[in-house]
């Protein structure tokens, strides 16, 4: 059991909670006024976009010290800044103005186990004593201003702790998704050099403890920088601890010279908050890093005008808080407005397909944010798991990480929205810190899929390979075009990195890598990645990534992989392989390799199909055709397209051939 779970029992912290809050069952949104509101920020953004967020900062931000600047150079020449000479600390804003503010007793964390009983709730004041007393444990394990921590964690409230622990004591917080293997994790362990590690016993999913401190101690075997491991108890797994270097949470927690007060690091507007690694077009996984000022910033404005959050409101973001919807709309943007948030620790499906549905009615939710990907698992199952619940606390649907196809919006609408709640289609990155598409208000049905508009503040614009805008209706890249709070520090300093990105000229901002077409009524569609970036369930990967994990089993001489249409995950991992000579194809190797990259990066990487090849269709430079391999993965053969650069065009006939055994 960990610390918390035995706090309270499920059903006193549901009741606990709405008595917390103000019962809002009915929350229409009033069209109207909202449409005032969002009029008049779009005029203000279109005058001078340093007043509009020197606005918003003055609004949202609590500062020690005020900015001297509110931004400092341009996409042409680098060197973006935002709010330089700021002083402030995230974890004070996320807590202790909201008890200054009388909010000391409202719930800010709402924790559902996967096990029903297993719940808690946190008013701010609990959840600032929590974060005060963990900063205080980092600080006496050594961990001081600057320095990175690393958290692989599954969804439990240590990891908010120990996010908004290190925020104030000006530690980077580097969250590893749980899913991800013991390479995966030793990987980023190296590239971020923390010094300290903290996990858990174990991971609950559907019903089983799976291991999760085994795996950290198969990375930490090779990681000697890693001097402390501080484990959070989730089940009765039992694990080893290693003298000296690991420790239990919910002991350093107890211990009598952790005190509850901490006081908060002043940190500059610009100074790291956290690194989150993400898939890009290289092998390596990339540290993205965001600012302090720009990004909390950010995340605040876009909850607020985006999802309208309002002080009675419960914030519901279904993420893993280990990916930047988590930490944006489940951490940050939530509890920076002084609002709500719930997380939930377990999958849709467990212990059947009405789960997030019972989560909805027990709590009483109001704003949920979840991915299409769930929404198209749990369509299969009908609408009966759904019609068991009372939905009607619900005011808005959220949607985010990959294109939100018409079917599952439509279903998303109808049986979860009852036909009257607005879709927030939210288009977004890592890179950009918070929301940037998104429609605003309800749109049409006919637009049913389309991320709308740029939200005020924000320019974006469809280019092609020049970097040259296209007409409307004509399918480019999608490009933003002036800076805004939110953009990862990468792209505040070096413009040239950016260009490379995506191989095109961008002389107009920032290339997202992603594919969108702009419509007659300006309406904004996102069509997918056009770089080497695949979206498996919401989740990016990196083409090559997976490459590179294939390349290192003994038997494999050369792999491409390329991304194919889905029904459930939007995109599955089809991966041809070249055998070293010395190496019979079979099943059994098959399989094999499907395990290696399994344990290489992680489940979610897994390709669902890998094809053997004697050769891969490779111009005449040497580059591997993916074009070609992505239309015979999808069984597009007629649409093969120009050949011709090929070096032996005949090879196709072969891979046709390969590829109608599957
Ligand atoms: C927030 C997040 C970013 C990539 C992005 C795009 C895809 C996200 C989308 C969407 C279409 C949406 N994506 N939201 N595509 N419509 N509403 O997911 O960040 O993990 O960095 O992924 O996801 O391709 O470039 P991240």
């Amino acid at each position: 059991m960990n610390g918390y779970k035995n706090t309270q029992a499920g059903t006193k912290a549901a009741k606990s909670c709405r008595e917390q809050r103000k019962d809002s069952d009915n929350y229409p949104e009033n069209e109207n006024s909202r449409t005032n509101l969002l009029n008049r920020l779009y005029d203000e953004a279109a005058g001078d976009p340093r007043i509009f967020w020197e606005n918003r900062a003055t609004e949202l931000l609590s500062c020690s010290r005020r900015w001297d600047t509110v931004v400092e150079g341009d996409f042409a020449t680098g060197g973006l800044r935002w709010f330089s000479g700021a002083e402030l600390n995230a974890s004070v804003n996320c807590l202790d103005r909201h008890l200054q503010n009388g909010r000391g007793k409202k719930a800010a964390l709402i924790w559902q186990g996967e096990n029903e009983s297993d719940a808690t709730v946190f008013t701010y004041e609990m959840l600032h004593r929590e974060v005060c007393r963990f900063a205080n444990v980092l600080k006496k394990k050594g961990v001081a201003k600057g320095d990175c921590v690393s958290l692989y964690l599954p969804m439990v409230p240590e990891l908010v702790v120990a996010i908004l622990a290190c925020a104030r004591i000006g530690a980077i917080h580097n969250v590893v998704f749980s899913g991800f293997s013991s390479v995966s994790l030793q990987a980023r362990l190296h590239q971020c050099k923390s010094k300290i590690l903290i996990t858990a016993d174990a991971v609950n999913r559907a019903g089983r403890a799976l291991p999760l401190k085994a795996n950290a101690d198969e990375a930490l075997d090779d990681c000697p920088d890693i001097k402390s491991c501080v484990v959070v108890r989730c089940s009765k797994r039992e694990v080893q601890m290693v003298p000296d270097r690991d420790s239990w949470f919910h002991e350093e927690m107890a211990s009598p010279d952790i005190g509850d007060q901490c006081p908060a690091e002043e940190m500059a507007a610009d100074d790291t908050l956290f690194i989150l690694y993400t898939s890009g077009a290289t092998g390596r996984p990339k540290a993205v890093a965001h600012s302090t000022a720009g990004y909390l910033l950010y995340v605040m404005y876009t909850c607020k005008v985006v999802f309208d959050l309002k002080e009675d409101e419960l914030f519901w973001c279904t993420a893993d808080i280990a990916w930047i919807t988590g930490h944006s709309y489940s951490v940050y943007g939530v509890l920076g407005l002084g609002g709500t948030s719930l997380i939930y620790e377990g999958i849709p499906l467990y212990p059947d397909p009405g789960r997030y549905w019972s989560i909805v009615e027990k709590y009483k939710v109001n704003i949920i944010y979840t991915a299409p990907t769930v929404i198209r698992a749990l369509m299969k199952f009908g609408t009966a798991p759904v019609e068991k619940y009372d939905l009607s606390s619900l005011r808005l649907l959220g949607s985010v990480g990959e294109p939100i196809n018409a079917e599952a919006w439509r279903w998303y609408h109808d049986i979860i929205g009852k036909k009257k709640l607005r879709i927030a289609d939210t288009w977004w990155q890592t890179e950009t810190g918070g929301v940037m598409i998104s429609p605003l208000v309800a749109s049409p049905p006919e637009k049913a899929g389309a991320a709308a508009h740029p939200l005020p503040g924000i320019s974006a614009m469809v280019v092609d390979e020049l970097g040259q805008q296209v007409e409307r209706g004509r399918p480019g890249r999608l490009v933003i075009t002036s800076p805004w709070p939110g953009m990862f520090k990468e792209i505040l300093r070096a413009r040239k990195k950016t260009d490379r990105r995506g191989g095109a000229v961008t002389s107009t901002g920032y290339d997202t890598g992603d594919g969108a077409r702009k419509d007659q009524d300006g309406y904004y569609w996102i069509t997918g990645r056009v770089d080497d970036v695949i979206n498996v369930s919401g989740h990016r990967l990196g083409t090559v990534e997976i490459e590179s994990a294939l390349l290192t089993h003994k038997s494999v001489a050369e792999a491409a992989v390329v991304g194919i249409p889905h029904s459930l995950k939007g995109q599955a991992v089809y991966a041809y392989v070249i055998l070293k000579s010395s190496f019979e194809q079979s099943g059994e190797l098959l399989e094999e390799l499907r395990d290696h990259v399994r344990a290489m990066i992680g489940p979610v990487a897994t390709p669902d199909v890998i094809q053997y090849a004697e050769m891969l269709p490779k111009t005449r430079s040497g580059k591997i055709m993916r074009r070609v391999l992505k239309k015979i993965a999808a069984d597009e053969y007629e649409h093969i397209g120009d050949v011709t650069a090929l070096a032996d065009p005949s090879l196709i006939v072969d891979l046709v051939e390969g590829k109608k055994k599957h």
